[in-house]
């Protein structure tokens, strides 16, 4: 079943105001400004020169963010998606371009993040005869996108661009990809411009959601997931909604996180593992049953019995097919949040979860109790968690936090819980190092008066620092902090654990990355005392250009981990 309706985050527009000739560029540049987008992220070849013009003669003009590395490009195109949940724009030029452009491509497939990418690539009419960085992209990208193809002809270029961002917006959302050979670029065609359609939501099958009301009805120890897509399909209000209405714990992850505000008396994830351990039913929404949930296996805790899961996704493909499910849905989130919350109130059984509710509150409670020294700890050198204990009073509601980075990425996982959601970006299961400066650009953009607080571990600062440059060069200030363990702490530890040793993990002793900031025109310091975390981070903030807050900190001072994601 479905119906046709407008969502909130989607576009419609008219662009079929008699066309007049125009070149490849220009048309996918509009077509593109019509699905509601005004950035593009890029980084030069000729190749791609016609979208520059059209961006450049677009009434009015997009906006192009020009990058030092292409992997920057798409993952800003990708956070932008996410954040603004219309889907990011990068443009790549053929051959390295399209290729330095893979990993962040496969990062969005896997957090299902709207995005499209417009290749160049060589001209057709000298296909096979050995032109400049010659390459067949699609066959590279098929298998991490929803959709690649190269556009053949210039006039087909207005419907192709159009349907790379239909699929790339419509549920579950990814990346597309699209490449178009150069002679045809810079051809003109006069060619009419589909019209942009609003969503389709698909309606969820009403006798399931019945079904599930009632198996919570029934749950003693129920738990709600809420994960990326929650956030993704516009659907934060409707989870709210019924974690409210219901008084369900809720445990967040992803995008998710914020849904249920940070202090809430129903967030339980810093009493997750008793949650979920303990439980008797999980309905996890809008996130897959992957590594991060334990592969969909709940419960059993202290010899307890399994959980029983209801697997609810935005989309049938998104249905977990390994784990053992009680129930599962799939469809609109917001219309399948509501339709549990009613399915629940029709029951006659009103369910009581009183009990259940404050034991885990008073587990949170313990778990804040045991966090409290950590975060205050004045060890030398410094543990990481002492950063967030500085930090994360100084973050406003409205903040967007990015992490990259390894094992300091985890601890911020732990104590940064955010009070809204769509402000905090992990890197999601394909878990890519490199993302943090395109993140960054794209959060200073989307969201131009919220704190933006880039997290870097050292390592991860080594693969995309050469971006301080594209923060200076379009004026975006950004707070990075670097957890700097002079290591690739998350790999150091566990290789110790399983070898008695470790190679390969170290990197360069207390390595100044704030002047590598500097020496790009932005600002920055070192700190080695824990109480100079405080200040540093007030420069930081008043500061108004990117800075980077230098913490060197004890290399020994682990994650403590029970899975290594495998
Ligand atoms: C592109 C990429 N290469 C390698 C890895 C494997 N990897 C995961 S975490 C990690 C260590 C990260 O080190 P750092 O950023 O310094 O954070 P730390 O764990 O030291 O806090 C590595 C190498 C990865 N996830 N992505
Ligand atoms: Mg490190």
């Amino acid at each position: 079943m479905s119906d046709l309706t407008q969502t909130p985050t989607a576009t419609t527009a008219s662009l079929d105001e008699g066309i007049s000739e125009a070149h490849g560029g220009e048309h996918a540049v509009a077509v593109a400004a019509a699905h509601g987008v005004d950035m593009m992220f890029t980084l030069s070849g000729a190749h791609v020169f016609p979208m520059y013009d059209g961006a450049v003669h677009a009434e009015p003009p997009m906006r192009i963010l020009d990058v030092r590395h292409e992997q920057t490009a798409v993952f800003a195109a990708e956070a932008i998606g996410k954040l603004t949940r219309v889907p990011g724009l990068a443009v790549l030029t053929a051959g390295p371009g399209v290729t330095n452009g893979v990993s962040p491509i496969a990062q969005a497939q896997f957090s299902g993040s709207p995005l499209v990418v417009i290749g160049g690539r060589a001209p057709a009419n000298r296909w096979g005869m050995g032109s400049l960085q010659e390459l067949d992209h699609p066959p590279l990208l098929a298998p991490v996108a929803k959709l690649a193809h190269t556009v053949h002809t210039v006039d087909a270029i207005p419907a192709a661009v159009d349907e790379a961002f239909r699929v790339a917006a419509t549920p579950h959302r990814g990346p597309t990809f699209l490449d178009v050979p150069m002679d045809q670029f810079f051809d003109k065609a006069a060619v009419d411009r589909p019209e942009v359609s609003a969503r389709r939501r698909v309606t969820p099958d009403p006798d399931v959601l019945a079904h599930i009301g009632g198996l919570l009805a029934e749950a003693r120890r129920p738990v709600i997931v809420l994960g990326t897509d929650v956030w993704a399909d516009g659907a934060e209000a409707a989870a709210l909604r019924l974690v409210e209405s219901l008084g369900l714990p809720a445990v967040t992850n992803g995008m998710g996180r914020g849904v249920v505000p940070g202090g809430h008396p129903l967030l339980v994830t810093k009493a997750r593992g008793q949650a979920l351990g303990t439980s008797d039913l999980v309905v996890v929404v809008g996130t897959p049953l992957d590594f991060r949930l334990g592969y969909g296996v709940f419960g059993g805790k202290d010899g307890g019995s399994a959980a029983k899961v209801v697997h609810v996704a935005d989309s049938p493909g998104q249905v977990s097919e390994h784990a053992d499910l009680v129930a599962s849905t799939s469809g609109d989130l917001t219309l399948t949040l509501d339709g549990i919350q009613a399915a629940v109130e029709q029951q006659l059984r009103k369910p009581d979860w009183t009990g259940w509710v404050e034991e885990l509150q008073a587990a949170v409670r313990a778990a804040v109790v045991r966090d409290a020294a950590l975060l205050a700890a004045d060890a030398d050198p410094i543990h990481p968690a002492r950063i967030y204990g500085e930090l994360v009073p100084r973050l406003a509601d409205d903040s967007v936090v990015i992490g990259d980075g390894g094992d300091f990425v985890s601890f911020a996982g732990k104590y940064v819980e955010p009070k809204r959601p769509g402000g905090w970006l992990d890197p999601g299961p394909y878990g890519c190092l490199g993302a943090g400066l395109g993140a960054a650009i794209a959060a200073r953009l989307s969201r131009p008066s919220a704190q933006v607080v880039l997290l870097l571990g050292d390592g991860a600062a080594g693969m995309s620092l050469m971006d301080v440059d594209t923060l200076v060069r379009h004026d975006l200030p950004v707070v990075m902090v670097c957890g700097n363990n002079s290591a690739w702490g998350l790999e150091k530890q566990p290789m110790r654990m399983l070898y008695g040793y470790d190679v390969a993990a170290d990197l360069a002793p207390q390595t100044r990355y704030d002047e590598v900031v500097k020496a790009l025109g932005g600002g920055g310091e070192t700190v080695t005392d824990p109480s100079r975390i405080g200040p540093a981070l007030d420069r930081a903030f008043d500061s108004r250009t990117p800075y980077l807050v230098n913490v060197i900190t004890d290399v020994d001072a682990a994650y403590p981990r029970n899975t290594f994601g495998v």
